[in-house]
């Protein structure tokens, strides 16, 4: 695997002189700054080089740009409305602009409105630190409640629904609306804090679009961005929703191996393929990550190593961002998986045998606690995650104990 790091730009809490010594052997980042439809232009793909490649004195960082995550899907493509087919060519444009600059892997998603969804950033440990959470009552708090979507309690349990509208009750109105703030909030990936009217329209406008529709306009997408890829070398890998099930009575199309299958399946292509993001997945008990692993890996081209605990078994369902090796996925035996892949595809003689993969989100630790990062992407707690990850993985790629024997 080659160990990668997220970072946000130069106003990143944590610079190039940080990732290098977290050992991080490349960089994960996007032009956060261009608006979504808009093309990237081959200076800002440039600049964005230069600021990785150098240290605070000016040395040679030694490391690069190795994803893009993501190079986003504007709404109106996923709608196929107003000037849609305009943002497919500039989509087009900026493949090759990132190509032409030796880049070859862009991950992007395509849930409609909320990119990842949590609603509690800073949740405490019991040890003292926090990590991030979703928490299916307060969720509907908010959905039932505060935004006050027509229908949303037949998208619940009862018991759901009881427990909402007695935490409802219990709330005063800051809280309802940090609650709100935190549900849509500027998370990384997304552009805008948007505005409870804001989040209304976009649900209007879904509300006629199925998923099953939806899954036709990103097969339209793909047919026509997947022959761009092949022609100038990028290997595209979709992102999985985050929580993998449906929020807001909104379709969500990415969230199971079947929903995979499907889409693999539709546009067969090497360049189609999947960022395998153990922590979204994991949110669904019936989501097996090991098993995805050896069954899909063939068409993985990236990786996100994360770790959740889900408070029950439910598909719909609170969960916690656990530490990277405990949670509800087996890391080790996902792991496993990968170096497996790995090896297999080094024998079959494949150039990208080794799998970007970075360690997903964090959680605030020792000093994290005293800065306020990106949610979700401290450095400290981060950097553990890599080194836990690092040993697991060194551990299994050991030519002579490791499962990379073969
Ligand atoms: C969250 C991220 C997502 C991801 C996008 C990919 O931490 O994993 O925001 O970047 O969904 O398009």
């Amino acid at each position: 695997m080659r160990q990668t790091w997220r970072w946000f730009g130069p106003h990143d809490l944590a610079s190039i002189d940080d990732v290098v010594q977290a050992g991080a052997q490349g960089i994960v980042t996007a032009l956060h700054h261009v608006p979504n439809g808009v093309v990237w232009t081959p200076e800002e793909i440039a600049k964005r080089q230069q600021e990785i490649s150098v240290r605070k004195d000016g040395s040679p960082s030694g490391i690069a740009w190795d994803v893009i995550e993501s190079l986003p899907v504007s709404e109106d493509i996923k709608k196929q409305k107003g000037p849609w087919r305009e943002h497919i060519a500039n989509y087009k444009q900026s493949m090759r602009n990132v190509a032409a600059a030796g880049l070859e892997v862009i991950c992007y998603n395509f849930m409609p409105v909320l990119d990842w969804t949590r609603t509690d950033l800073r949740w405490p440990l019991p040890n003292g630190g926090s990590c991030m959470r979703f928490d299916i009552n307060d969720f509907a708090v908010f959905d039932i409640h505060v935004l006050e979507r027509r229908g949303a309690q037949a998208d619940y349990s009862n018991a759901v629904v009881d427990e909402a509208a007695r935490r409802h009750a219990a709330m005063d109105d800051n809280t309802k609306k940090a609650l709100a703030k935190t549900i849509t909030t500027a998370l990384p990936g997304s552009t805008e804090t948007m505005s409870l009217d804001r989040v209304r329209e976009h649900l209007a406008e879904y509300g006629s679009i199925s998923p099953e529709q939806l899954r036709r306009h990103f097969v339209d997408f793909l047919e026509e961005v997947i022959p761009v890829a092949e022609e100038v070398g990028l290997r595209f890998c979709c992102h999985p929703d985050d929580p993998p099930f449906s929020l807001l009575g909104l379709p969500r199309v990415m969230s199971t191996e079947a929903d995979y299958v499907q889409i693999l399946d539709a546009v067969k292509s090497p360049a189609n393929g999947m960022t395998l993001c153990s922590g979204s997945l994991g949110a669904r008990p019936d989501n097996d990550l090991p098993g995805m692993m050896r069954r899909l890996g063939d068409r993985v081209h990236f990786l996100h190593l994360r770790n959740v605990k889900r408070d029950s078994d439910e598909m719909v369902g609170s969960f916690f961002e656990a530490e990277h090796l405990d949670g509800n996925t087996d890391m080790v035996a996902l792991i496993a998986a990968i170096v497996e892949e790995e090896a297999r595809r080094k024998a079959a003689g494949r150039k990208d045998h080794q799998i970007p993969m970075r360690p997903d989100h964090g959680q605030d630790i020792l000093d994290d606690l005293n800065r306020r990062s990106q949610p979700g992407y401290p450095t400290i707690g981060r950097l553990k995650g890599l080194a836990e990850l690092r040993g697991v993985m060194r551990a299994l790629e050991h030519g002579q104990f490791g499962v990379a024997r073969a």
